[in-house]
């Protein structure tokens, strides 16, 4: 019997694939149309194995809709600008453009390699000219609508990577690709004006019903919508243009508990009074080293200044409190400015301790006695009654909220209003490898837009990287221009170039047309959008995915699109570990240089010992990686694909190990073993006879419980499902040979195949061809589940070995517990958990659920 050769069959099906375009997508058709989509690919250099998770989730998907008989769009592009480009230039002296162009290359070669059912007719990176350069129109048609602007702001500077960032892009204080402690400069930027949606962005997150709940959490707060009241504080001592100030608080209920006001290093007050006091500039200096992302200032130890003046509180003409400057007050946020109430938020609580200021608590829980409750280290932020509060006492917070808010709207000191954290969207960067920004600057018209006839505005190709700063900056003629307004010979082209992150926000919606003369075609938008499932990583959930719904509603407002949404569905799979390896000195191995017996890891060839890390997530910098190429060559795509759907949820993360993928290659052989040995069925399309056996009859219940299982499994994503009921099918179909009828053996043999084919294509044609078939698999429909065969007294419970899911059996629900016992440790799954040893304890809940404790 031949084994299976997975290279040789692989290449095969995938050639056949190609050539009969099996998986174009037409734009226009009668049937339901899906459009499937992964995170599209940053072309980096080579993709490791982590990386095939979710484009072999995606896949299993397309395949699945298309055999179900939608029209599946499911496409592939290249995220393509980025510094990683630049630093390679300024590293190897290689163009950005040639790096780019080369990685994408290679990586396209071994997306192929997977098998996976792309159109790759709609192929296209984002560093095309015939991209970027409709971008550039599309920035234009949002300056138009007043979506774009240009202004003087306080950003983050990362120092190293020598360009501003998003709050977004700042991670605890860093810049998100540098690592580099960013620091806070005042800079002219353009911007999107996110803000203006920033109410639609966060009400619309309710009917995103197929969107994980903690990614609609992390938007919510990142938009941070506050309900409060604005109001003077009377200013004593402070110079003339300043008799008061303006704070923002969300607690107006706690006024009587105020025993500061703070106020921003940024605020003009602040400002003013540092002209005539070195020490509090020099106090102002050092705050700004923070930056200005809220987490980082969060997190720093709390700091103020003294300015000596005081503030009249609104309620008492006689009570004064101290006016600080305090690291810890954002100028970006609400006024710039605060009222400190120690007792019920914990950073004024952190100040009042080190400053010695007042803490009296004013609200205290219900029951309690004001005199003897007090606040400690921790400030109290629960529901309670108001005390110590003179007109407030006794009303519960939301109730004097409202009454301390009426008082001071009525006497005119302040208004109720509404504040989000969200800011407008930072889209300049200081680089080469990206959109050029297709503006003008003109001495006479200052700002003028670069007319649409002019575009594309392309990349120069001579540029330096040797020299620090923004190559096109540096660029001998590039900027110099004519101004299209006044004719100025002397005008200078925008030297800024876009965010990567606006390159990301609209290619879903050129995929579904990207021959188009215009940016987006709006029949062929309106046609595919929204994208019905998108899969990728969480670190996305704020950044990308808040910067897509922006912008498709921009683009709805510019008329390019007819919806809000771009995204229906939206699903984050986990990441593929692996552990990690080290020498003496700290310098990574790949598992490919490491051998690795007995919990000893040894440099390959030496007796070099190396220590053993945890298992972490895959990443080229820990060289805990693996190339799909190796284990392609050794076992083929399809047991690379197979793992990664087997054995755990697909939101969570897995271990990559050698012993699993083995085990992966065992079943792929036993299928095909199985098929290509069944003896005597009858030629394909045989119907199966009316009178049958208890054995067949039960196989035949078998059949269709499976087709509607996997066939929910998988329109819920739950791919380990789906693959533990194709191992339990083929336990019991590998019973059955010569006891059952002919033309049931072939129904369930074929219907195995067809349940597996998204998940093992390559295997599933090889398959289908030994049975008999001359049409593809591809070309082929998804079975149907009679639903008079799929009702039966059998039930289907689920295997746990300590507690995790490794299998389901099928049984009779008058099944004896013995032989329960027997089918679950009959598994696969389970077997292989139990590597060989035997189970402590089998606990059989009836009907229910096996737990093996091993
Ligand atoms: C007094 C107070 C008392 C406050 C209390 C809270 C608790 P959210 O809910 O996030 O909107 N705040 C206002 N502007 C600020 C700024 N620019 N920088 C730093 N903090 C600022 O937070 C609103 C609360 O954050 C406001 O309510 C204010 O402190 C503070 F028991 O006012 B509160
Ligand atoms: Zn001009």
């Amino acid at each position: 019997m031949a084994r299976y050769n997975a290279k040789e069959s692989e290449k095969r099906w995938q050639a056949e694939w190609a050539k009969r375009e099996a998986f174009r997508a037409p734009n226009r058709s009668d049937k339901p149309k899906a459009y499937i989509l992964e995170f599209f690919p940053y072309p980096s250099g080579r993709i490791h194995i982590g990386h095939t998770r979710n484009y072999t989730m995606g896949d299993v998907l397309a395949r699945f809709q298309r055999a179900r008989g939608f029209n599946v769009l499911h496409p592939m592009g290249w995220d393509a600008f980025g510094l990683p480009a630049e630093n390679a230039a300024r590293d190897s002296h290689v163009h950005p453009r040639d790096w780019t162009y080369s990685n994408i290359a290679a990586m396209r070669d071994q997306l192929k390699m997977l098998g996976l059912s792309i159109d790759w007719s709609r192929e296209f990176a984002t560093c095309d000219v015939e991209y970027y350069g409709r971008q550039q129109k599309l920035f234009l048609d949002l300056y138009a609508r007043g979506l774009v602007y240009r202004a003087e702001a306080d950003v983050n500077w990362d120092p190293v990577d020598n360009t501003v960032l998003a709050n977004e892009q700042v991670i605890d204080g860093r810049g998100w690709r540098s690592g580099a402690p960013v620091e806070r400069r005042k800079l002219a930027q353009w911007f999107f004006k996110i803000t203006a949606y920033a109410d639609d962005l966060l009400t619309a997150l309710d009917g995103l019903e197929r969107w994980p709940e903690k990614v609609r959490i992390m938007q919510r707060n990142w938009i941070g919508r506050s309900e409060g009241l604005k109001f003077k504080f009377e200013l004593k001592g402070a110079p003339q243009a300043h008799s008061s100030v303006e704070v923002f608080t969300t607690r107006p209920d706690t006024l009587f508990g105020a025993s500061f006001v703070a106020l921003s290093p940024e605020h003009p007050l602040t400002a003013e009074l540092a002209k005539h006091d070195p020490h509090l500039a020099k106090f102002v200096a050092e705050c700004r080293q923070l930056g200005t992302a809220e987490e980082t200032i969060e997190k720093a130890e709390k700091r103020g200044y003294d300015t000596g003046l005081k503030a009249v509180h609104p309620f008492d003409a006689k009570w004064e409190l101290p006016v600080y400057v305090a690291n810890f007050v954002l100028m970006a946020y609400g006024t710039g400015a605060i009222f400190g109430c120690p007792a019920h938020d914990q950073r004024d609580l952190d100040f009042a301790r080190k400053y010695e200021l007042p803490v009296l608590p004013v609200v205290v829980p219900e029951g309690t006695d004001p005199k003897a409750f007090e606040v400690g280290r921790e400030a109290y932020t629960d529901e309670g009654k108001l005390a110590n509060s003179r007109f407030l006492d006794g009303m519960d917070v939301e109730h004097a909220k409202r009454e301390a808010a009426s008082r001071i709207e009525k006497a005119g000191q302040g208004r109720r209003e509404v504040h989000y954290r969200l800011r407008d969207w930072l889209v300049s960067r200081q680089r080469y490898w990206g959109c050029p920004i297709p503006m003008v600057h003109c001495e006479n018209c200052g700002i003028v837009p670069v007319p649409e006839s002019d575009l594309p505005i392309k990349l120069p190709d001579d540029v330096r990287f040797d020299v620090p700063g923004n190559p096109l900056d540096h660029h001998p003629t590039w900027k110099h221009t004519k101004c299209a307004r006044c004719g100025n010979a002397n005008a200078r082209r925008e030297t800024d170039t876009l965010d990567t992150f606006v390159d990301s926000s609209w290619y879903f919606a050129r995929f579904c047309d990207n021959t188009a003369e215009a940016p987006i075609n709006p029949v062929a938008a309106n046609y595919w959008l929204p994208v019905d499932q998108y899969i990728g990583g969480i670190e996305h959930a704020v950044l990308h995915l808040l910067y897509s719904r922006f912008f498709t509603r921009a683009l709805r407002l510019a008329g390019h699109v007819g919806l809000d949404e771009p995204f229906a569905g939206l699903f984050t799979q986990g990441m593929v570990c692996h552990e990690t390896y080290r020498d003496g000195e700290g310098r990574w191995y790949e598992p490919a240089e490491v051998d690795k017996h007995d919990g000893i890891a040894r440099r390959k060839g030496t007796d070099m010992r190396l220590v053993i890390g945890p298992s972490e997530k895959m990443s080229k910098s820990k060289k805990n990686v693996v190339a799909p190429e190796s284990i392609v060559d050794a076992y083929g795509v399809d047991t690379i694909r197979w793992f990664m759907l087997s054995d755990t949820p697909p939101e969570r993360d897995i271990e990559w190990t050698q012993e699993s993928a083995e085990g992966c290659w065992r079943f792929v052989q036993r299928i095909h073993r199985m098929v290509t040995e069944a003896e005597n069925l009858p030629p394909p399309g045989t119907a199966v006879p009316a009178e049958l056996d208890a054995l067949s009859k039960e196989l035949r219940h078998i059949t269709h419980r499976k087709i509607d299982d996997v066939t929910n499994d998988l329109e819920q994503l739950k791919f380990n499902l789906a693959v533990s009921r194709i191992y339990d099918f083929t336990r019991a179909l590998g019973t059955v040979t010569g006891k059952v009828d002919g033309a049931v053996h072939r129904e369930a043999l074929e219907t195995l195949v067809l349940l597996f084919a998204p998940m093992m294509p390559h295997l599933a044609e090889t398959c289908w061809q030994t049975l008999g078939h001359t049409r593809l698999v591809v070309e082929t429909q998804w079975p149907e589940a009679d639903p008079a065969l799929v009702r039966s007294d059998t039930v289907t419970i689920g295997v746990q070995v300590n507690g995790k899911l490794r299998g389901t059996i099928e049984v009779s629900s008058e099944a004896e517990e013995e032989s329960v016992r027997e089918s679950a440790l009959a598994l696969d799954g389970v077997k292989r958990a139990l590597d060989g040893k035997a189970p402590k304890r089998v606990i059989v809940v009836k009907g229910r659920i096996v737990n093996v404790v091993a």
